[in-house]
């Protein structure tokens, strides 16, 4: 049997197409456009090109708006190679940007970052990028107040078998989704999450604007933004009603003491109560407090997903939701406590062992600079201004050449139209995709890869039992190489392609990956096969793979025995580093401080904008596959909006609408749920940013959908500098014009193709 996979799943080949691996629960719906989006000849790259602009001198002014020129892979790799050349003598490494964010695809070694960074070090090394656009709060803020990273956090979540037996009171903050579970980064052989929530016994509470986060579940239509709000009255009434579980507290805590002055207004005169919760957060007092009375007298699980943080003081409700669990003292116990992703992908919470697989190793990078991942605006537009992260005070680079391999910024940053502006600032921009995105037409130098699809390659996941051999799928689409192999050319022509390589071909690369998988397996008692039996078998299941975890379960056991890395060993509810650095908008305990722009202080008609992921796609990939497109109104991505609010408005479902506000504006078809408050309008992620170049204002009008083109580009606070997306107003109104048409499904005009 042959496989190949994907983040979103596992298929084995099936004739001309692909299928779900047959024992897969719930495949992705997102699979079903994956071969044609590969397939689509007008939105993949097929020879390199240089922008026309870039050629005559145009120090960027052009981008965004140029054409191209195709040219042969010699000469790419030369223009590549000069100008890589060129700026580090003029400039020095620190001139090159290469955090390249992106989610790239599946597959051990044809990682398109991992690729980029080996290759970079070995040339000086470039500024970097540190934490994600999907919880950079949690992996600043777990460090300080559990002494732990993100990554130990979501590898330690209890396991969902626990929760389905044990948990009686299940509250989820943002729902818990099959949606956003069809992902599983690095690739997942099942999808299993339905099925948990299928045998959930618990009562389960979904505190969400939407419905849909959590279907079958008692729905608190909260207002956006305000969920630590919500949290804090829940724990003062448990506080003020003599709930709470002292002795956990003492003995797992340090800070309640003056987390639990904060929650009586000690300070600001401002009693944390269900009254003063209930017209912040939308919801009636008196059901906030019986909620805090059913927390303490049932088994009770605080889940929040990662969505939540994505918000100005994203920091907060996961602070305030961890002292909530510890006020309850049930953190440690099965099925209990505090979760923190469940559904945001498939594995958090897979009640499976964890496996380290080797990767390709990349080498140290001789530059320390990095920027925080969503600052990369400021970054371009502000070189040498002061910033605060992380409790330091930094700078940011002079940034001249920017290099992006298997990421979307165009479609992952916020407020595209400054970004737009932002990306015309580097001298040079290099882009390393298969597909025409909006990113690849902001491009100086356009490098076409493969897709998955079109090469070999080895799924080792360490958070599912199954590895797969990836076998090739398809020929190559057009002048297509794989990033390996462009890297290596460029490295040619730097004298390095030799160190890049170690003498090894991709082949010898996979084996080298899977002579180091065997090693590793060996540790865990297991066998696996040798390279050309796996090659031929496609599959292999890490048996004894099951294994349930609680999370802080040794911690909250024996704090003394098995103290945290914090502060004081405990979990902090009152941080002395926060508290001491004195930050505006993180203070030293979780707190309430009003979101910069909120339906607290909205002028009248605005909206709240709901931009989460899309159930059709990972972000951006596979946008022009079918499954994408006939999810589509009239070409553009789909928006929800209230019945109600709708017919307020005049706007008739399947309309085309747009959305706007002192930022930009997007173009939308309309559809209708009664499942969202009539307060807030849901577009999700990742249709391809198309602005309209043709009216008088240029960067007035996204075209296809796009959320970012609204949305606010501001760090959650100067602790994470995470992105804030969900922290936006909009207002909808009919589009009445006659629909421009798009551009983006077709290539940008190449000359030479
Ligand atoms: N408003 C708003 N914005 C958001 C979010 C939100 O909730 N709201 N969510 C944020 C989050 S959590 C994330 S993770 C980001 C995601 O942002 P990204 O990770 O940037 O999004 P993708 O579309 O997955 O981008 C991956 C890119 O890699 C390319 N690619 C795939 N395989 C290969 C390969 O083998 N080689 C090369 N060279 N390229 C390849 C794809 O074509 C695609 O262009 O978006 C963020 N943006
Ligand atoms: N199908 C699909 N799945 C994906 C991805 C994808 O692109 N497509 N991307 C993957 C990635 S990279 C990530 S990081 C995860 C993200 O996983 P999540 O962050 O869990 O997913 P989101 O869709 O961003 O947000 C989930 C829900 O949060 C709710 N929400 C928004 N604001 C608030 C608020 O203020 N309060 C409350 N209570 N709820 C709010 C929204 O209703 C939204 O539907 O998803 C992963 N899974
Ligand atoms: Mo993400």
């Amino acid at each position: 049997m042959r496989y190949t996979a994907s983040h979103w799943g596992a298929y084995q080949f099936d004739g001309d197409g692909l299928a779900p691996i047959a024992d897969d629960p719930s495949p992705a719906r997102i699979g079903r456009g994956w071969l044609s989006a590969a397939r689509d000849r007008n939105s993949r790259i097929l020879t390199p090109a240089i922008r026309d602009g870039w050629l005559a001198g145009d120090g960027g002014a052009g981008r965004g708006r140029d054409g191209f020129v195709a040219v042969s892979w010699d000469r790419a790799a030369a223009l590549a190679a000069q100008e890589l050349a060129r700026v580090r003598e003029t400039h020095g490494n620190g001139a090159i940007f290469a955090g390249s964010y992106g989610w790239a695809s599946a597959g051990r070694f044809h990682h398109a970052q991992s690729q980029l960074r080996r290759f970079l070090n070995l040339c000086g090394g470039f500024v970097s990028a540190r934490d994600t656009y999907s919880h950079a709060a949690a992996e600043v803020l777990f460090p300080h107040v559990l002494g732990l990273s993100n990554r130990a956090v979501q590898d330690g979540q209890t396991s969902w078998p626990l929760v389905a037996e044990h948990c009686s009171l299940l509250v989820a903050f943002g729902g818990i989704s099959p949606r956003t579970a069809q992902i599983n980064s690095s690739g997942t052989a099942g999808h299993e999450v339905a099925h948990w929530l299928g045998q959930m016994r618990a009562r389960v509470v979904n505190v969400s604007p939407q419905e849909s986060d959590y279907p079958g579940a008692d729905w608190w239509a909260i207002r956006p933004g305000t969920d630590t709000a919500l949290i804090l009255a829940l724990a003062h009434t448990l506080w003020a009603e003599g709930l709470q579980d002292d002795a956990f507290l003492t003995r797992c805590t340090s800070g309640w003491p003056e987390f639990r002055d904060y929650l009586c207004g000690a300070a600001d005169g401002v009693a944390k109560t269900a009254d003063w919760a209930a017209p912040i957060c939308d919801l009636p007092a008196a059901r906030i407090r019986a909620l805090a009375r059913d927390m303490a007298a049932h088994r009770t699980m605080i889940a929040l997903n990662w969505g939540m943080q994505r918000a100005d003081h994203g920091e907060q409700p996961l602070w305030a939701g961890l002292a909530l669990a510890a006020m309850l003292g049930r953190i440690g116990q099965p099925g209990t406590g505090f979760a923190f992703g469940y559904g945001s992908t498939t594995a958090v919470g897979r009640p499976a062992k964890l496996y380290d697989w080797p990767s390709l190793p990349q080498g140290r990078n001789p530059v320390a600079d990095f920027i925080p991942v969503a600052r990369i605006a400021d970054m371009l537009e502000q070189p040498g201004a002061p910033y605060r992260y992380n409790l330091t005070d930094r700078t940011y680079p002079d940034i001249r050449l920017v290099w992006w391999a298997g990421g979307n910024p165009f479609h992952h940053h916020q407020d595209l139209f400054r970004l737009e502006r932002a990306w015309r600032r580097p001298e040079t921009v290099i882009v390393q995709d298969h597909s025409w995105t909006a990113t690849a037409r902001r491009a100086d130098i356009v490098l076409p890869a493969t897709t998955p699809l079109e090469r070999d390659d080895l799924m080792l996941s360490r958070r599912d039992p199954s590895l797969i051999y990836m076998s090739q799928r398809m020929d190559r689409v057009g002048m297509a190489l794989d990033d390996h192999e462009i890297l290596r050319r460029i490295g040619a022509e730097l004298g390095v392609a030799e160190a890049f390589t170690e003498g090894r071909t991709a082949e010898g690369w996979l084996r080298w990956l899977w002579d180091g998988a065997i090693a590793q397996a060996a540790q865990h008692g297991v066998t696996l096969p040798g390279f050309d039996h796996f090659r031929q078998m496609g599959r292999f299941d890490m048996p004894d793979a099951a294994e349930a975890r609680v999370f802080l379960r040794d911690f909250a056991a024996d704090p003394d025995l098995h103290p945290l890395p914090s502060e004081s060993g405990k979990i902090t509810l009152f941080n002395r580093a926060i508290a001491r650095a004195n930050l505006p908008d993180c203070p030293g305990h979780p707190a309430w401080m009003p979101p910069f722009e909120s339906l607290l202080t909205a002028p009248e008609g605005m909206l709240h904008l709901i931009s989460g992921q899309p159930d059709t796609r990972l972000h951006s990939q596979n946008d022009r596959g079918c499954e994408s497109q006939s999810d589509k109104i009239a070409g553009r991505e789909a928006c929800y909006l209230h019945p109600d609010t709708a017919r307020a408005a005049g706007l008739a479902e399947g309309a085309v609408v747009k959305l706007w506000n002192a930022r930009g504006a997007c173009l939308a078809g309309l559809r209708l749920t009664s499942g969202i408050r009539p307060d807030c309008v849901a577009l999700p992620t990742g249709a391809w940013f198309d602005p309209d170049k043709t009216g008088p204002d240029e960067t007035g009008l996204e075209r296809a959908g796009n959320p970012n083109a609204l949305t606010r580009d501001v760090g959650c606070s100067s602790l994470s500098q995470g992105n804030s997306a969900h922290t936006t107003l909009v207002r909808v109104s009919a589009w009445d014009g006659a629909l421009p048409p798009l551009s983006i499904d077709q290539p940008p005009p190449i000359r030479g193709a």
